[in-house]
């Protein structure tokens, strides 16, 4: 198998996504809205975690496009948890992707206290021979859920996905002090909005 060739698109793809969903952000701050999207990250899974996730999950070679649906991977950092419901019905009215699962790890947390919503789309890339569809997951998250998630999972890999009961506790209870202050944070939300409105007009009036 040429791994270049298969995941040429992928990274096509990635790319393409991101920069449509900085698109967002940009509109509504040329409108003056409030953003649901703070910021865009992605990648493209590296090999070796590929074939890691075919021996955990016992996929073929031959089935990873349709058995691995995060070859391809976005992610949205929102500032509040309403701005990731926004986010969903944004990518719902979208006519360039087509919604195929979705992963609600917000209302039902994972054993480890990952918070997160996942979307696994069908996103057709324009190559060489013609169309493809390729799955994508965008998985959209707080700043706070993404906070602990990027600490949590170094923390996976400083253990070797063996992360000591005292330590995992500690990240559980974290993880729910994240949430809280998600919670918190929501509840000044109007508050704060006003507060970042007055601050960028502030750096608008610098620029010009
Ligand atoms: P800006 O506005 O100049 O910062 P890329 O291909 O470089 O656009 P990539 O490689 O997918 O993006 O991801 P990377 O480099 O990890 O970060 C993507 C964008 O997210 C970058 O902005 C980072 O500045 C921004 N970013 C990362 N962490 C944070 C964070 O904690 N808070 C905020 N607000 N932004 C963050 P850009 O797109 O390069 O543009
Ligand atoms: P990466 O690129 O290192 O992030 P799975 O069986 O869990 O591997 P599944 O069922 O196909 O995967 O999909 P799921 O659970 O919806 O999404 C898996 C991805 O969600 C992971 O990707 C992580 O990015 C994130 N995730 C899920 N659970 C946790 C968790 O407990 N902690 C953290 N930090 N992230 C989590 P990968 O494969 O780890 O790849």
């Amino acid at each position: 198998m040429d791994w270049n060739v298969f995941l040429n698109p992928y990274k096509q793809a990635v790319e393409e996504l991101k920069i449509k969903l900085k698109g967002v952000r940009e509109q509504c701050l040329i409108e003056n809205k409030h953003s649901p999207i703070e910021f865009v990250t992605g990648r493209v899974k590296p090999i070796a975690s590929i074939i890691d996730k075919t021996k955990r999950k016992n996929i073929s070679l031959e089935d990873i496009d349709t058995e691995i649906q995060d070859i391809a991977g976005i992610r949205v950092m929102c500032q509040f948890v309403d701005d990731i419901h926004a986010v969903i019905r944004l990518l719902e009215k979208r006519k360039d992707l087509k919604i195929v699962e979705e992963r609600d790890y917000i209302t039902h947390k994972k054993p480890s206290g990952y918070r997160s919503f996942h979307v696994v789309v069908s996103y057709p890339v324009q190559i060489g021979e013609g169309e493809k569809n390729l799955l994508v997951e965008i998985q959209i998250r707080t700043l706070a859920m993404n906070f602990w998630a990027t600490i949590e999972h170094s923390l996976n890999y400083k253990y070797s996905g063996a992360i000591p009961k005292k330590i995992e506790n500690r990240l559980q209870r974290a993880a729910e002090a994240a949430f809280r202050l998600d919670e918190e944070m929501s509840l000044i939300k109007g508050e704060i909005q006003e507060a970042q409105k007055i601050f960028e007009q502030k750096e608008q009036r610098k620029l010009t």
